[in-house]
């Protein structure tokens, strides 16, 4: 018998039904169920996120590490990052998520020297990569860690020390290499110290100007090497710094627009960034959707009463379907998908919870595809949208929009017309619409 990590997980987790009685099974989610032409696993593209799911210890700042995890003993540490890559493929395999995401030093460990790191990655690439064959499992984005190691701690590409900020450069010259060797999908930047801590000694445009190069420069070595996964920039607020340049949907796209980079650039959304930037995850969903930029979903979410990045799994009916709403009216994600970037609680020390908690997620993704799909195809909501704008398709409304008229021409419009007719939004009668779908 081959070892394994999961041993109260005996078999794949099997779909059985809204009524099932099983913890360890789907209620929802039907991996090959067709839902409008597309099976559902095309739709939800799941993925695991590696550091959470397979390296978390469960440590917090209040204390050490709490999770029983037999993959993470092993005194050897390339011993012990293949152990752990054993363990990600078993999970992924019993849950049968096809994708999984990573940052370099997640599944290899940091050296003593800059050449050691990238020796120990592509050790582990080359351990992947027969693993990925073996499966069928797919990396569906790979990044670069650039905000544990204590150089990083005023930033990478945002460094004030040259040195440094050259560093993360060649850091991530070998996470590319490494996710176009893997097949990678995508590429994710995500600032973590790209941003500052105080006025008193930072230069915001002089960083913002080096954060544009680094990207440039990365821009410029995708080409070179020919890797043709999607960047993906994923915005969040703050945490660690106290401010991060991209801060949500909206700056960042302001930053790719101004830098010259926005069409090598698409957004990597996740659930409790826009909830730590003020926003609802819908919010940040449909502001890049809008402009053509939602590329990918960190699928997680925060908790009302706690101010920071709590990363649980989502679970929430009403959140997950106003996404899938989003999602399903692009077209999809495209090469993107819905990336677990959720951790189980430090006291669910379990291994067998980490898969009660992708299951939640999963299945509530998949419910909510299906109460999408139903209020898409009913148009309940989109036909209600277009008659609220329909006074721009003709009349007074079409010459605004066509550029016929100024000013002047709408003060004589206005003067010769009766007052307007107020319309209601009907806003509670649409929350109640949604509910009788999702309470179907
Ligand atoms: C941190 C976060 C990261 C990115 C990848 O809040 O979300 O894990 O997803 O670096
Ligand atoms: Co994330």
């Amino acid at each position: 018998m081959p070892k394994t990590y999961f041993p109260k997980v005996q078999k794949p987790i099997p779909f059985e039904g809204a009524e099932s009685k099983d913890p360890l099974s789907f209620r929802f989610y039907n991996k090959h169920q067709l839902v409008g032409g597309k099976t559902m696993s095309d739709h939800l593209r799941f993925s695991v996120a590696y550091w959470h799911t397979l390296m978390s210890s469960g440590s917090d700042i209040f204390g050490g590490a709490s999770f029983q995890r037999e993959w993470r003993t092993a005194a050897n540490p390339i011993d012990r990052a293949k152990e752990t890559m054993d363990a990600a493929f078993e999970l992924f395999g019993k849950l049968g998520i096809e994708y999984y995401c990573f940052h370099d030093r997640d599944i290899a460990p940091e050296g003593d020297t800059f050449a050691q790191s990238c020796r120990n990655l592509e050790t582990m690439v080359a351990y992947a990569k027969q693993l990925q064959k073996a499966t069928g499992v797919k990396l569906l984005w790979g990044t670069a860690n650039l905000f544990s190691h204590a150089m990083y701690s005023q930033g990478a590409g945002t460094n004030p020390n040259a040195h440094i900020m050259a560093t993360a450069a060649a850091q991530v010259k070998h996470a590319l290499e490494a996710t176009k060797e893997l097949g990678g999908e995508n590429y994710v930047f995500w600032g973590g110290r790209e941003g500052y801590e105080s006025l008193l000694n930072t230069d915001i445009k002089r960083e913002q100007e080096q954060m544009a190069r680094f990207l440039h420069m990365a821009v410029d070595y995708k080409k070179k090497i020919g890797f043709h996964g999607q960047f993906l920039i994923e915005p969040k607020p703050a945490e660690p710094m106290k401010h991060q340049y991209d801060s949500d949907a909206a700056a960042t796209l302001y930053f790719l627009q101004s830098h010259d980079l926005l069409e090598h650039f698409k957004l990597n959304i996740e659930a409790n960034h826009a909830t730590l930037a003020g926003h609802t995850f819908e919010h940040e969903l449909a502001v890049a959707s809008a402009a053509g930029k939602l590329g990918s979903v960190d699928a997680n979410r925060g908790d009302m009463l706690l101010g920071w990045d709590t990363d649980q799994f989502p679970t929430d009916i009403y959140s997950t379907t106003l996404a899938m709403l989003i999602i399903l009216k692009q077209n999809g994600l495209g090469s993107g998908g819905l990336n677990f970037d959720a951790k189980v609680r430090r006291s669910s020390v379990d291994p067998t919870d980490l898969f009660y908690a992708h299951i939640g997620g999963m299945d509530m993704f998949a419910k909510a595809l299906l109460i999408s799909q139903r209020i898409i195809e009913d148009k309940s909501l989109s036909g209600f949208i277009e008659e609220r704008y329909s006074s721009f398709k003709s009349g007074i409304g079409a010459k605004i929009m066509a550029g016929e008229v100024g000013l002047q021409d709408l003060e004589a419009w206005v003067l010769q017309n009766d007052a307007p007719v107020h319309q209601s939004a009907r806003q509670e009668m649409l929350e109640n619409l949604l509910n009788s779908y999702i309470v179907a």
